[in-house]
This record gives structure tokens, sequence and C-alpha cells, in this order.
């Protein structure tokens, strides 16, 4: 693997990096504190092309390679967490999961608007009370006449208050995993209902929601891919998506990385700027590397992403140590920063909070470490 950028790769970086240093990094605090992003950033992020970055031109995208767009999550990453989540479920989540199964009519009604950032896609998989235990999910659609309905709940769904659409992931049969299906549910349709989750540890800028179907129907042509496939079109996805968390998590390293060094040069303590310590340097060295080794982890699963080789254990391996190496340099920011970075006027302690639940969401660092023991074993410690 060549790890030099092509000029497109490293433009495209620095453009990201240029527009979010201006658009993002000024307001993310304000966001953070309102709960809220102002989502009148949405259609400029869509101008810049940070929604179509994996959708082919003929569907309204900029048809990037996948390096490009971890090279975008990861800008996402040390500007704000939370703008990262809405762009990378609404294209990620949301838009590759149409881009592989959907029929030509579903990515012509869909993918443009996604690609532009005019609308916004949701991705609905866990329930309150299957999480890691995705195969068991317990939100049903059942057939009436060339209809579908759907009854059940979700929770946890980024972007759930302000998606136009909805891919809901619904039980169609009692056979497990085999027996999911995956639907796309405009949301102003009759019995959807999204309530705003308030109160998170982190990406508060984002809106989190729970929501709800009570007898939801959708025609025969929401169905994405075949009936009792949407177990592998979920994990499929999720598969990209830990590539992309893995990504986003290399930007809040770096991050912590570059805040620490600028504050630890200028801090004094002692007679001298506390970066001359070794004890501070410990730090910087630690975050150093911990970036280092999650971009390469990262840069390889996007690789074999890119050749259309396997790598779900690649992207497993990089979303594990990207998630647990940004709770770590957030934590070590942190205490470099001592009392300032308990404070929301500097940035760090937003980097711990919205790192903290990169190792939850799309797979715990559990379920990674379960998988990836199963590839080496051959034994799967799930049942
Ligand atoms: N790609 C394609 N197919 C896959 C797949 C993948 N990455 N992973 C599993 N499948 C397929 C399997 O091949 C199997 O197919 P068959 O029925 O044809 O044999 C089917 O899906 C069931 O697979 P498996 O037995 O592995 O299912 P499990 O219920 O054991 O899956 C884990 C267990 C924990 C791995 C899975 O449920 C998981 O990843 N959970 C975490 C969910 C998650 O990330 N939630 C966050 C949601 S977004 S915030």
């Amino acid at each position: 693997m060549d790890l030099t950028l092509t000029d497109e790769q490293a433009g495209f970086r620095a453009l990201a990096r240029d527009f979010l240093d201006r658009e993002v990094v000024p307001h993310r605090a304000a966001w953070d504190r309102a709960e809220s992003v102002d989502l009148a950033i949405i259609p400029k992020l869509g101008e810049i092309g940070f929604f179509g970055l994996t959708i082919p031109e003929e569907y309204g995208g900029v048809g990037g390679d996948y390096l490009t767009y971890v090279l975008a999550a990861e800008e996402l990453g040390r500007a704000d967490s939370a703008i990262r989540g809405i762009v990378s479920v609404s294209s990620g989540l949301f838009g590759t999961s149409v881009l592989r199964h959907g029929t030509e009519e579903q990515k012509q009604r869909w993918l443009p608007d996604i690609a532009a950032g005019r609308i916004l896609g949701c991705f609905g998989l866990t329930e309150p009370g299957h999480g890691s235990d995705a195969g068991n999910l317990r939100t049903r659609a059942r057939r009436d006449g060339d209809d579908w309905v759907i009854d059940g709940s979700k929770v946890f769904i980024t972007n759930g208050t302000w998606a136009d659409v909805a891919l809901v992931f619904a039980r169609t049969s009692d056979d497990g995993p085999r027996g999911v299906s995956a639907f796309l549910v405009p949301t102003d349709t009759p019995g959807f209902e999204a309530t705003e989750i308030k109160g998170k540890l982190g990406l508060r800028g984002q809106a989190t929601a729970a929501l709800s179907f009570d007898g939801v129907r959708v025609p025969a042509d929401a169905l994405l891919g075949e009936v009792g496939q949407g177990f592998k079109i979920a994990m499929q996805t999720l598969d990209k998506g830990r590539v992309t968390i893995a990504a986003s998590c290399v930007g809040i390293v770096q991050g912590c990385l570059e805040e620490t060094v600028a504050y630890t040069g200028q801090r004094e303590q002692f007679g001298q700027p506390i970066a001359s310590y070794q004890l501070v340097q410990e730090m910087i060295a630690d975050m150093s590397v911990d970036a280092d080794a999650a971009r390469l982890l990262t840069w390889r699963a996007a690789d074999l992403m890119q050749r259309g080789e396997p790598y779900g254990t690649a992207a497993s391996k990089a979303k594990l140590f990207a998630s647990e190496a940004a709770v770590r340099a957030a934590n070590l920011a942190v205490q470099a920063f001592g009392g300032y970075g308990f404070i929301d006027e500097y940035p760090v302690q937003k980097y711990l909070r919205d790192a903290r639940v990169m190792t939850l969401y799309e797979g715990t660092s559990q379920v990674q470490k379960l998988l990836v023991g199963r590839a080496e074993t051959g034994i799967n410690a799930f049942v």
C-alpha cells in the first residue's frame, strides 16, 4: 500500500480543514452548549462535497475513493464529532445501504438529495432491548396487500428528528437474523414519530432520537434488497461505518495532540513552558504514536475496501484501536490542560465527552474484540 496521498486526496483534505476551521471550529462550543448545531451548516457541508464523497457522480455525488472519505472523516472528527456524525449517518450508513442494495428507482429517488445535503437520512437498527444483539430485533413489518405495515421502536438514532427518510430494520419472520428486512420510510409517513433524547454526555450538537412506529404503512417498493436480507445489509454497512468511526477517532487524537502541543508550549509553571517537562512530553508522545497507529489501521481498512478485498476484521481492529485511543488521548489532553481542561472555554473536554461514545456505538469495543477473536480462532463467542 502506497502511503503517499494523491494530489486530489491532499487537496480535498486541505480544502476540508480550511472550511471546517472557518465554518465549524469557531461555533462548536456554542452548538455543544445549545445541544444543536445551526442547521444552516448542512447545505454548506453539502456544497463542499462531504455528503457525496462515496456516492457516484451519476447519483449526484462526488464519486471519491475511500481514502479521501476517511481523510474527510478525520478532518470532521478533528473539528466536531457531532457534525461528523450527521454527515456519516446520512451519507454513509443510509446512503451506502441504498447505493449497494437499492433498485435504480430507489437510488434515483434518494441519493441525489442525500449527496447534496438537501435532505438527511437516518439508520434505524438499535432498539431499546437490542443493541449488540441486533440480529434479534423486535420491530415488526407485516404484509398487508401490496403494502408493509411497521410497528415497534428504535433508540439512539442519530439524525432521528431531522431526517427526511429512515432506513428501518424490521422483523418479517421469526428466523433470527435471517428474518430481518430493511425498509426506506419517509419520516412524514403517518404513525412515524421521532422524539429527541436530551442530556447526552457528548455529541450534543447532533439530534439523537427515539423512533416509534405505530402502524406505519409503506408500499412494496419501500423494501430495500430482498425480504430477509436486512441483517446482512446492516452488517455490511456497519463494516464501512466502523472504518468511518475509526477515521473520526484519528481526528480526535490528532486534535487533542495539536491542542496539547500548543497549550503546553505557552503555559508556564516553575518558570518554564510545561512542554519542557518529561512527564508532559510523555503524554504528547503517547498521543502522537496513537495518532499514527490508529491512522495506519484505518488507512489499511480503507485500502482493502477500495480494492474490493474482505475488510470486516480490519475495520473492527481499526475501530477498536482508534476509539480506545481517542478516549486515551482526550483524557491525557484534559490532564495536560489542568483546570482549564475541565471547562468548555477550551476544546479538550468536548473531545473527551465526544470520544466516550466511540467505544460504544456501531459495535462496542467488546463486540469488535469478539469479531477479531472469531476471525482468528474460527470459534463464534456470540452463541
Ligand atoms: N457482512 C455480511 N454478512 C454478514 C456480516 C457482515 N459483516 N456479519 C454477519 N453476516 C451474516 C452472516 O454471514 C450470517 O449469514 P447466514 O445467515 O447466511 O449464515 C448472518 O449475517 C448472521 O450472522 P452472525 O451469525 O454473525 O450474526 P450474529 O447475530 O452472531 O451477529 C454480532 C453478532 C454481535 C457480530 C452482530 O450482531 C453485531 O455486529 N452487533 C453489533 C451491532 C451494532 O454495531 N450496533 C450498533 C448499531 S449502529 S449505532
